[in-house]
């Protein structure tokens, strides 16, 4: 059974998430320039599985408890989809090369992954599990901090701009996700379930809901300066990693 105020705080992340979806599907409907349908559809994806998501934490789907801790298996399965088409969005917009491509999915189903890892492996190993996925978000971290743009080709200023606002936000949101999850119940136990739920609840949304609103903006901004988008295809196969 999932307690009152936690399903409340799950039905607040279902609402974020659902209106952040209106966005891209309402521009995929106004703006018919072809090269930005992927990236209307990828962005409406993000907020779209998240809604989906939360609506099924809200009804107890997938809620399980591991040593009294409860573990949102919906939770992780959320974030392993939606982080890679948060980061695959990113490198979209950058147009940085295959190989920049696969060092950033590798990178975030690593962190997401060891993380869940980290819920369900008994005591001392767990804490290894949890250290090795902050290893793996430094070193994604990295890579959209400084190897992606170094290998970027953007397709104009705009494109340039909007990349960087989304990075940073993605870069700084991020980072706070370890500390709530070792303040939370399966770390030391700080806060209270309910509460990790709130504060994960709330960087989602930001990190979701925030990103896709910033990048349906770019994307509008770029086709009203005549900038297009760069397509997958198009981004320039680097090789020299
Ligand atoms: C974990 C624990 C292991 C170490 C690290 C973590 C980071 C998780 C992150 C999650 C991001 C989720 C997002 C969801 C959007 O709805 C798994 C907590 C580094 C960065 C953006």
């Amino acid at each position: 059974m999932v307690e009152t105020t936690t399903t409340t705080w799950l039905w607040l992340g279902f609402a974020g998430m659902a209106l952040g979806t209106v966005p891209p599907l309402w521009q995929l409907v106004a703006d018919r320039a072809p090269e930005r349908r992927g990236h209307y559809l990828a962005l409406a994806g993000i907020t779209g599985v998240a809604a989906v998501a939360y609506g099924g934490m809200a009804l107890g789907v997938g809620t399980v408890a591991v040593d009294g801790r409860p573990l949102y298996t919906l939770r992780y399965a959320d974030w392993l989809v939606t982080t890679l088409l948060l980061v695959g969005y990113l490198w979209l917009v950058a147009g940085a090369g295959r190989r920049a491509l696969a060092r950033l999915l590798v990178l975030d189903a690593a962190v997401i992954l060891l993380g869940t890892a980290a819920v369900v492996l008994p005591d001392p190993v767990r804490f290894v599990a949890f250290a090795l996925g902050g290893l793996a978000f430094l070193g994604l971290a990295r890579e959209l901090v400084v190897t992606v743009p170094r290998r970027a080709a953007f397709a104009g200023p705009v494109a340039a701009a909007t990349f960087e606002k989304l990075r940073n936000v993605t870069v700084v949101l991020w980072a706070l996700y370890p500390v709530v999850w070792l303040l939370g119940p399966a770390g030391v136990g700080v806060l209270l379930p309910a509460t990790e739920v709130l504060v994960f609840v709330y960087l989602d949304v930001v990190a979701k809901a925030g990103f896709v609103v910033l990048a349906v903006n770019g994307l509008a901004a770029a086709g009203s300066v005549g900038e297009g988008a760069p397509a997958a295809d198009e981004a320039p196969a680097s090789t020299a990693d």
